[in-house]
C-alpha cells in the first residue's frame, strides 16, 4: 500500500510544485483512503482521488487599496472552489501575511472533508489574503475589505459559495465585506456567514469553534471513562478559537492554564476564567498580535519565544495556526502525561508529532473532526437565512453538540484499529466516502 501511495504523491507533488502545505495535507488523507479506494473499482475507473485533490476552481486577483497615508498598497487575493459535490462551496476566508496558494489549496482541501463530516449540505473552498492586518486602521481595513469584495463578489452567491471568517478575519471584517456585497449585486442575501446577530447572522456562530472542539473532547474522553471536571488543558492562540474554547471549558469545569500569541505564552495556573476570557477580546481587537499584556494586566507568568506545550496538562488543545506542534513539542507534552490533543485550528500538528501520539496511543483528533463545529453552526445560519427566521441559542447550542458527536460516532465507525481508535483515519474515510460516492453520483463534471 505504501507504494501506491508514494505513486500516488509524486503524481501530485509533480503537478503543483512548492506547494508544501498542500502535499502535507494530501498525504495525510491519502494514506487514510487508499485502502478504500483500492478495494472499490468504481472510485478508481472514475479517478476519484486524481479529480478530488484538483480544486474545481481557483480565482486569484489583484487586490489594491489605498491606505491612510495616501500610499497605494496592493495584495493577492485567493479563493480556491474546492470541491462542490455536497453542495455551495463554504470556507473562511484568511488574512495573514503567510498565506499562499499552498495555504489556501491545503485549507480547501481540508475544508471539503471537514464539511462533508457535519452532515450539512456544503462543498468545500476557501480563500483569502496575504494581507497584514497588524496596525491597521479601522478605515484602511474597511477600504481594504472592500476592494477585496469589488472582486470576489463576481464569483459568490448564497447557493454558490458562501465565505466566512478565520485568522484575520472576524465579525467587523464580515461586515465590511457584506455591506460592499450588498451594494454591488443589491441583494441582501446569506453570502457569508458569522455576520451580526442583528443582520442575518446565528446566535453561537462565533463560539462554535471552540465549543464544538470541546464538545469534541468530551466524547473522546468519554470512551476512556472520562470527564472534563478538573481536567488541565493548556491552549495555544487567543483568538476567536482559543476564547471559544476557554468559555466551554471553563462551563464544563475545566481548567485552561496557558493561551499565546506570536510573542510567547502565558501561564495562569488559576486557570483563564471570567474576566481574564472576555479580556482576550480585547486583546484580538487591539490589534496587537501579543499575549504579554494578559500577563501584565493579571501579574501572571508570561515566557517570551516559547511555545505552551511544555506546561504540564491533561488535554493540549493547538488553536492557532498550521504545524504550531512539533516532533519536540509532541515529546515535552508525552512526557508530562498528556491524555488527549485535539486539533482546534486547521492542520496545526507536524504528521511527525500526530504519528507519536498515536505510537502512545492517547486520544487524537484532527482538525477536520474536531473544529467542524465552526462551519457546521455556518451551515446553520445558513439555515436561518433561508428560511428567514432566528433560532434560539439553546437551539443551536443543541444542533451544534449534535453535529460533534455524529462526527465523532463516525470516526469510531471507520477509524477503529483493534482496541485504539484512530481518529484521522476515522475522519478522512468517513469524510472522504460521502464526497467520492456523490461524484460517482453527478458524473464527469
Ligand atoms: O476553518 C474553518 O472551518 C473556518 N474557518 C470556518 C469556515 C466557515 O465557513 O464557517
Amino acid at each position: 500500500m505504501s507504494s501506491v501511495v508514494e505513486n500516488f504523491m509524486n503524481y501530485v507533488v509533480a503537478k503543483n510544485p512548492n506547494e508544501p502545505e498542500f502535499h502535507q495535507a494530501v498525504r495525510e488523507v491519502v494514506e487514510s483512503v487508499m485502502p478504500v479506494v483500492d478495494a472499490t473499482p468504481a472510485y478508481k475507473r472514475a479517478k476519484i482521488l486524481e479529480r478530488i485533490v484538483e480544486p474545481e476552481r481557483t480565482i486569484m486577483f489583484r487586490v489594491p487599496w489605498t491606505d491612510d497615508r495616501g500610499e497605494i498598497r496592493v495584495n493577492k487575493g485567493y479563493r480556491v472552489e474546492f470541491n462542490s459535490a455536497l453542495g455551495p462551496y463554504k470556507g473562511g476566508l484568511r488574512f495573514h501575511a503567510n498565506v499562499t496558494l499552498s495555504t489556501m489549496k491545503f485549507l480547501g482541501f481540508e475544508q471539503t472533508f471537514k464539511n462533508s463530516l457535519t452532515t450539512l449540505p456544503m462543498g468545500g473552498g476557501k480563500g483569502g489574503s496575504d494581507l497584514d492586518p497588524r496596525g491597521m486602521s479601522d478605515n484602511e481595513m474597511m477600504r481594504f475589505c472592500q476592494a477585496f469584495m469589488a472582486e470576489l463578489f463576481r464569483h459568490i452567491g448564497a447557493d454558490t459559495d458562501v465565505p466566512a471568517g478565520d485568522i484575520g478575519v472576524g465579525g467587523r471584517e464580515i461586515g465590511y465585506l457584506f455591506g460592499m456585497y450588498k451594494k454591488l449585486r443589491n441583494e441582501f442575501t446569506g453570502v457569508l456567514t458569522g455576520k451580526g446577530l442583528n443582520w442575518g447572522g446565528s446566535l453561537v456562530r462565533p463560539e462554535a469553534t471552540g465549543f464544538g472542539a470541546t464538545y469534541f473532547i468530551e466524547e473522546m474522553l468519554k470512551t476512556r471513562g472520562e470527564a472534563l471536571q478538573n481536567k488541565k488543558v493548556a491552549v495555544s492562540g487567543f483568538g476567536n478559537v482559543a476564547w471559544g474554547v476557554a468559555l466551554k471549558m471553563t462551563d464544563l469545569g475545566a481548567k485552561v492554564v496557558t493561551i499565546s500569541g506570536p510573542d510567547g505564552f502565558v501561564h495562569d495556573p488559576d486557570g483563564i476564567k471570567g474576566e481574564k476570557i472576555d479580556y482576550m477580546l480585547q486583546m484580538r481587537a487591539s490589534g496587537r498580535d501579543r499575549v504579554q499584556d494578559y500577563a501584565d494586566k493579571f501579574k501572571v507568568e508570561f515566557h517570551a519565544g516559547k511555545r505552551p506545550w511544555i506546561v504540564p496538562c491533561d488535554v493540549a488543545v493547538p488553536a492557532a495556526i498550521q504545524n504550531e506542534l512539533d516532533e519536540n513539542d509532541a515529546r515535552a507534552l508525552l512526557k508530562n502525561g498528556v491524555k488527549c490533543v485535539c486539533e482546534a485550528a486547521n492542520m496545526p500538528v507536524v504528521p511527525k508529532a500526530v504519528h507519536l501520539f498515536q505510537e502512545a496511543k492517547i486520544l487524537f483528533a484532527p482538525g477536520k473532526a474536531a473544529n467542524a463545529g465552526g462551519v457546521g453552526t455556518s451551515g446553520l445560519e445558513m439555515s436561518q437565512n433561508a428560511q428567514h427566521l432566528c433560532w434560539a441559542r439553546e437551539e443551536v447550542d443543541m444542533r451544534l453538540k449534535q453535529i460533534m458527536e455524529r462526527i465523532h460516532h463516525t470516526c469510531l465507525t471507520y477509524g477503529q484499529e483493534g482496541t485504539y481508535t484512530n481518529y484521522v483515519k476515522g475522519a478522512n474515510v468517513g469524510g472522504f466516502i460521502k464526497v467520492a460516492d456523490a461524484m460517482l453520483d453527478q458524473g464527469l463534471v
